[in-house]
């Protein structure tokens, strides 16, 4: 009660923080609050030896270690190669979550503000101003895609799960040229397509399925007003690991089990992953490319942002807000060394256009 409180006094001017925003969309259950608990494990390692760390605050804590319990529940007891595990084909939950952290230089006090907002898919029907308010502000949008249902079946249940359609007219009718983007296409759950080495042929299913999304960002990158405003790329992650998906649930028949979505789709009613090895553990492997992707580009504006300062004497919007950052130099050259970590050209990491600026 007393910090509900206390979060609602205004912040005193001395207080003030840039600000980073980031908008993740996808559908209910593809995995986006398990993606950025993994994200957050792996990124408390990855500044580990930099001048730079990140924390999260209390609800955003206590929402990721919950999390995090849950996912590494998955691999207690004893596991053999190849034994399945079962999950629905609807499950996660439609609600829309905010997770805020901070990242700061372990000499100085905190130095910025990042505020990640998850929102479901059924959220850019309902309440699509809620979202497009968000997106407008924020730097980065990560669309999040169940791979295993763009992959198998011939993509049969893609649509049905990844409401690409849902997400293609939000960014079509609601992306503003106020502020640059950086958009990222994030497959999930890629595990078994990295152990095939199939990881490109990820790349290419996401290149054709939202073929008419990319090129519409990519033709308003040239329009007028738009220009240089866009970026984007794929950044395939692996949530867990050690659990690969091994099918979709079949009757006597052979015939996949269909439930219906509240939206009156078809999709598989349960999906079976199987443990990759015996002793599995929760691995998560590449989830902090994301981050990296979006400390690269805000370094990248910044050196813009500055270069424009110098040549028109005026103060832009960025380095307005940027100013509030003490000892603000040195922090952008530690983002950007972690940015340099990003993968581009291997591993099915691809930026599509925009190079130069992510
Ligand atoms: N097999 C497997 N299950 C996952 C993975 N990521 C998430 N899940 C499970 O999928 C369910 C929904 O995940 P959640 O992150 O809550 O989805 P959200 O609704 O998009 O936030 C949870 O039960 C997770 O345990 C993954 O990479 N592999
Ligand atoms: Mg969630």
């Amino acid at each position: 009660m007393l910090k509900e409180l206390f979060s609602k006094l205004p912040r005193r001017a001395d207080d003030a923080r840039f600000e980073i925003k980031v908008c993740m969309l996808g559908a209910r259950g593809v995995g986006k609050t398990s993606v950025i608990t993994s994200m957050y494990n792996s990124q408390k390692e990855a500044v580990l030896g930099t001048g730079l760390f990140l924390k999260a605050d209390d609800d955003t804590s206590a929402m990721l270690n919950d999390k995090r319990q849950q996912l590494e529940k998955l691999f207690h007891g004893v596991h053999m190669e190849d034994e399945r595990l079962i999950s629905s084909g609807i499950s996660g939950d439609s609600q829309e979550t905010k997770f805020c952290f901070s990242y700061g230089m372990n000499s100085e006090k905190i130095n910025i503000d990042m505020i990640i907002r998850d929102y479901p898919g059924e959220y850019l029907k309902s309440d699509p101003d809620m979202v497009s308010d968000f997106v407008r502000e924020a730097s980065a949008v990560l669309i999040a895609i169940d791979t295993p249902f763009l992959m198998e079946e011939d993509g049969k249940y893609h649509l049905a799960k990844n409401r690409l359609d849902l997400v293609a007219d939000f960014l079509m009718n609601h992306l503003s040229s106020d502020e640059e983007k950086l958009i990222l296409f994030v497959p999930l759950k890629c595990e078994k397509y990295y152990k095939e080495n199939r990881i490109d042929e990820v790349l290419e299913k996401i290149k054709k399925e939202y073929g008419g999304l990319i090129s519409y960002l990519r033709d308003k990158e040239n329009l007028h007003g738009f220009k240089n405003k866009i970026c984007c790329a794929v950044t395939p992650i692996q949530t867990l690991g050690d659990v690969v998906f091994d099918s979709f649930e079949t009757d006597q028949n052979g015939n996949i089990v269909e439930i219906s979505t509240p939206e009156g789709m078809r999709v598989p009613a349960h999906v079976f992953y199987r443990y990759a090895r015996t002793n599995a553990a929760y691995r998560p492997e590449n989830c902090v490319q994301p981050l990296y992707y979006l400390l690269s580009f805000i370094s990248k504006q910044y050196e813009k942002a500055k270069q424009e300062q110098r040549q028109s004497g005026l103060l832009g919007r960025f380095m307005a807000a940027l100013r509030l950052v003490p000892n603000v130099d040195k922090f952008i050259m530690e983002i950007d060394h972690l940015g340099r970590r990003r993968l581009d050209g291997t591993k099915g990491y691809k930026i599509l256009f925009g190079r130069g600026r992510i």
